[in-house]
């Protein structure tokens, strides 16, 4: 019988720790698809962060490094800088990337530096329990904003792709999401090319994937989809917001 669907070559065969619903493991699943159809198992080193993806290394089947507290742009940096020829990127939430590490992801933009960042927005801190994220929605309850986010005491929802746009040194952006199987196959294509992007030497590439949070959301898995796609994608609009010349 014809095998249609398989497990990638670069996720192991275990269980993973996630909630019932959460997206992360379909963003996990996109990144190992892009890098077997690359071919770049063995040539690639991903790095995990804090968050609910702080265990990210115990599901590649790949070389992987934790950078603490925001740090994974930084530690990235290094080593792309002294093996040039390996394939890196970062894994990080938008507590991670967003707030403990902003100097961080925005420094490494900057500075251009070849490697690529993967951001997963779930609009709140996962796991530590639900707490506000630069990404918050205005209105949005989370543990410290139990009557929503206000402007007038919490600010604005940041816009990670919109921000970095402006850098001369970014090169790729976009901002994809994982709540139907139409986005889901933009995004495993989103990604692939940032990967290709790194591998052409053209510079810093971020993806920010928009991820549901069931557990914090207080929603089935069923209903966050649902609130991603009609409350985050209004404030988050997908699409690409930055390519290299040359790239289609
Ligand atoms: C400087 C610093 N502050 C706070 C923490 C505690 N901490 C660990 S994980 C985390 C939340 C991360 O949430 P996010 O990056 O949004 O990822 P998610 O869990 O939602 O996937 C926090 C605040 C920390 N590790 N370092
Ligand atoms: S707390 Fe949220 S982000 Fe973390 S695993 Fe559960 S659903 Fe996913």
């Amino acid at each position: 019988m014809k095998k249609v669907f398989a497990r990638p070559k670069t996720l192991k065969d275990v269980s993973y720790h996630y909630c019932p619903g959460c997206t992360h493991g379909i963003a996990h699943r996109l990144i190992a698809e892009a890098i077997d159809e690359l071919g770049i198992q063995n040539t690639t080193i991903g790095l995990a962060s804090v968050g609910c993806s702080v265990f990210t290394m115990d599901y590649f089947d790949m070389d992987m490094v934790q950078a603490s507290h925001g740090r994974a742009p930084a530690v990235a940096t290094g080593i792309k800088r002294v093996l040039p020829d390996r394939v890196i990127f970062t894994y990080q939430g938008d507590g991670d990337l967003a707030a403990i590490g902003t100097g961080e992801f925005v420094h490494a933009a900057a500075r251009g530096e070849n490697i690529t960042v993967i951001f997963i927005n779930n609009a709140v801190y996962g796991m530590t329990g639900g707490q506000m994220a630069p990404t918050t929605l205005m209105g949005q309850v989370t543990k410290t904003t139990p009557f929503g986010r206000k402007k007038e005491i919490n600010g604005f929802p940041v816009k990670v792709c919109e921000m970095l746009a402006p850098l001369e040194g970014s090169a790729y952006l976009a901002r994809v999401a994982v709540h139907s199987p139409k986005s889901i196959i933009q995004a495993k294509k989103v990604i692939k090319k940032s990967f290709e992007v790194q591998m052409a030497g053209l510079g810093f590439s971020l993806v920010e994937v928009l991820s549901t949070c069931p557990t914090n959301w207080g929603l089935s898995p069923l209903e966050a989809v649902k609130w991603l796609e009609d409350n985050m994608i209004p404030y988050y609009p997908l699409g690409e917001f930055k390519k290299p010349e040359g790239v289609a």
